[in-house]
């Protein structure tokens, strides 16, 4: 058998790294460049499928495409994601297990667009009907509206994920969609009151603004123009190409798909506004009579409108942005704050505000979508996050995203890696072990620093005792470096400590929950007095790791399917194949350790019974019943001489056959067609000759 030329695709390299002739990090790289060059972006390692992607549309995605997928195995056609996604399917579907998918890649590689590639396959195979086509409708229009809230144009990506996302998409025993629930993962939400040029805040506050209309806007007593908010960007070059309002349009029709009233619609973008409006509210310092510094606000108008838009008076308001009031053993301590208090103070209502909506949107999207326990449901789990960032100057935000994308290579490498191998061990098929880099100490280290993060010092100390990859002693005193699995990073802690503490003075929450404003109010229930001695929330770092726990225990009790995501330059440009970009990713991915891991051994495997059955008649030893133990009969078939599979291609383990090569199955599934074909003859024949 030639594998030099795939099997797979017509002749643009290899389809499957698994059938490298010669394996090295080059021949790798060499392959998915030829491959890219012909617009050949997708790749696998063994079930992996590895993504370049092409900075343009390819007509890969028609619904003809998805046909073709859905009629065929995995490795029958081109590597495509429409295979992993079937592949996952089918198996949720017929052999009732729960799946999930796992996209990564750095930021601006394209996991969001898979995402929605694997929903919109999954939407089109599974069952039809009026009821089916809703949910379905429902859970694809989550994402418009997430996208609005959620995403915003950054320097790498114009759709950029600033929030992670996990969605279970939950079927019945048929394999109908019956609905779903979304987990959302801490929100970029500094980007809210400031953000570098050439980026943008997030993509509502533009599209309201540019396809609200007179009548809405007035409303909202807005102006159609974004340089008359602060917290918006005012460089004009960072509109191009947007459609922010042909996507207002989109959301708000996805809103109501969903399931949200007008009602709820107008609240939430009065929430948005009157954001807005905080971003223009000017603070000035002043002295007062006895030498205290003090501040008042200079342009009153916007505290008004909002005063007007949430219900509440503006003095309340006015009064809740100069002072802020501590409670020390049952004794009231009121001080006044100074401008940059007061502005710290208005900034953090800002952030709090939209952080907090957003977490509603995607409990109320969940209300909608929502099933209640049932016997026999499956699950199918996609997880798309924020990509891995190296900025120029990394933050909290920065420290929190990488972490995450560290605990999903964590995943990455002990399901992929050590289960492999540890199956082979428990199958008792002979293997020599691979050695990878295991990322779990950085993990360790970083959970840690999480949530007990105090001071640089702490961090020093920490970071000395547990390895050297992780301090520098050339560094400023108010950074520290990380060695990521991904690259170096240098962390600046100022700010860390206050964005990790996420306060929020209680006069403004106080505030908040005196309004009339439902919604609102109903996002401020610390605010009621009644809930006034509730302890301070944990840290943001705390919660994120817990949230990130239990995110992890839920992706082991699946069955993982992988799309890792590779950018082929940075500057956007078409076909440009920039080696050593891709060769750093194809690094950190950890790809060469992966193919040789499953070059090493096999590339599929299935418990003896299963295999029996779908197989089972391509011999009269097994045809049309075995009577005895399932490995037996699966010897017994592949011994079958009709079959001619060579031996070096099998092993047998404790409870599953595997086998090497995916030429194999498809050499198997190839005999399987054509004896079916032939049965059909037979029994066709048969019933003429009967009639
Ligand atoms: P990301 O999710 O990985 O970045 P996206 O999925 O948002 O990246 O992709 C970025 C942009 O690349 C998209 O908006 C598309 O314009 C384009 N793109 C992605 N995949 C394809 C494809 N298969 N074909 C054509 N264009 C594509 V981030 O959320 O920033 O980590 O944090
Ligand atoms: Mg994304």
């Amino acid at each position: 058998m030639d594998f030099n030329s795939s099997f797979l695709d017509g002749m643009v390299g290899v389809g499957d790294m698994i059938l490298l002739d010669a394996l090295s990090e080059d021949s790798l790289l060499q392959n998915l460049k030829e491959r890219f060059k012909n617009d050949e972006i997708y790749t696998y390692i063994g079930n992996v499928v590895i993504s370049v992607k092409p900075y343009k549309q390819l007509s890969i995605y028609t619904p003809e495409k998805i046909e073709e997928y859905r009629n065929s195995v995995l490795y029958q056609l081109k590597p495509h994601i429409y295979a992993v996604a079937d592949e996952a399917y089918k198996s949720l579907r017929d052999r009732d297990r729960d799946q999930c998918i796992l996209i990564t890649g750095e930021s601006g590689a394209g996991k969001t667009e898979a995402s929605k590639l694997v929903m919109s396959y999954v939407a089109a195979v599974c069952g039809k009907g009026e009821e089916v086509n809703q949910v379905k409708e429902q859970l694809l229009q989550s994402n418009p509206v997430l996208e609005a809230f959620g995403n915003a144009k950054t320097i790498r990506n114009d759709n950029s994920s600033r929030f992670g996302k996990y969605m279970d998409i939950e079927f019945d025993f048929k394999g109908d969609p019956v609905g779903g629930v979304i987990s959302n993962y801490l929100l970029e939400k500094s980007r809210v009151v400031k953000h570098v040029k050439g980026e943008r805040n997030f993509h509502i506050f533009y599209q309201l603004l540019a396809g609200g209309g007179t009548e809405l806007l007035g409303k909202l007593k807005l102006l159609p123009d974004c340089s008359k908010y602060v917290y918006l960007n005012k460089d004009p070059n960072s509109f191009s190409g947007m459609n922010d309002a042909e996507n207002f349009r989109i959301v708000k029709d996805a809103m109501k798909i969903i399931g949200f009233q007008d009602t709820e619609v107008t609240s939430i973008l009065e929430i948005a506004a009157v954001v807005l409006k905080l971003g223009n509210i000017e603070i000035q310092g002043q002295f007062q009579a006895n030498g205290m510094a003090s501040c008042y606000i200079t342009n009153s108008q916007y505290v008004k409108e909002i005063g007007s838009l949430i219900g509440l008076d503006a003095s309340t308001l006015e009064n809740a942005f100069s002072v802020r009031t501590v409670e020390a053993r049952q004794e009231k301590v009121v001080t006044t704050l100074n401008t940059s208090q007061a502005t710290y103070a208005r900034d953090a209502l800002a952030k709090n505000m939209y952080d907090r909506l957003f977490s509603w949107l995607v409990q109320r999207i969940n209300e909608s979508i929502k099933v209640s326990e049932f016997q026999g449901k499956k699950v199918m789990g996609v997880l798309d996050i924020y990509g891995f960032e190296i900025l120029e100057d990394n933050s909290f935000e920065q420290f929190i995203i990488n972490y995450c994308n560290e605990k999903l290579q964590q995943i990455f490498i002990q399901m992929t890696l050590k289960e492999e191998q540890e199956e082979y061990t428990r199958e008792g098929i002979e293997w020599t072990r691979i050695s990878f880099f295991d990322n779990e100490i950085i993990c360790n280290l970083i959970e840690d620093l999480g949530v007990k993060f105090k001071n640089h010092n702490h961090f020093k100390s920490k970071a000395t005792q547990n390895d050297k990859r992780i301090t520098d002693n050339t560094l400023s005193d108010i950074s520290f470096r990380i060695e990521h699995y991904a690259g170096q990073v240098t962390y600046n802690t100022k700010g860390f400590l206050d964005k990790n503490n996420d306060l929020l003075f209680r006069d403004l929450s106080q505030a908040m929950w005196k309004a009339k404003h439902q919604l609102l109010k109903s996002l401020f229930p610390e605010g009621d007095p009644k809930n006034s001695s509730l302890k301070r929330p944990p840290t943001v770092g705390f919660q994120f790791k817990a949230s990130v726990t239990t995110l992890m225990k839920n992706l082991y009790a699946k069955n993982p399917n992988y799309i890792r995501c590779l950018k082929p330059n940075s500057t956007k440009k078409p076909s440009l194949f920039d080696d050593q970009l891709v060769k750093t990713q194809v690094r950190y991915l950890g790809l060469l350790e992966n193919v040789r891991v499953r070059r090493a051994g096999y590339a599929y495997r299935q418990v003896y019974s299963s295999f029996l059955e779908r197989y089972k008649m391509l011999s009269r030893e097994t045809w049309p019943r075995w009577g005895g133990d399932a490995r037996a009969g699966v010897e017994a078939l592949l011994n079958d001489p009709k079959v001619n599979i060579p031996k070096e291609e099998l092993a047998y383990g404790r409870t599953k056959l595997f086998i090497r090569t995916p030429k194999t199955l498809f050499d198997l599934e190839e005999l399987r067609r054509k004896k079916l074909n032939e049965l059909a003859a037979l029994i066709q024949s048969m019933f003429r000759a009967w009639k």
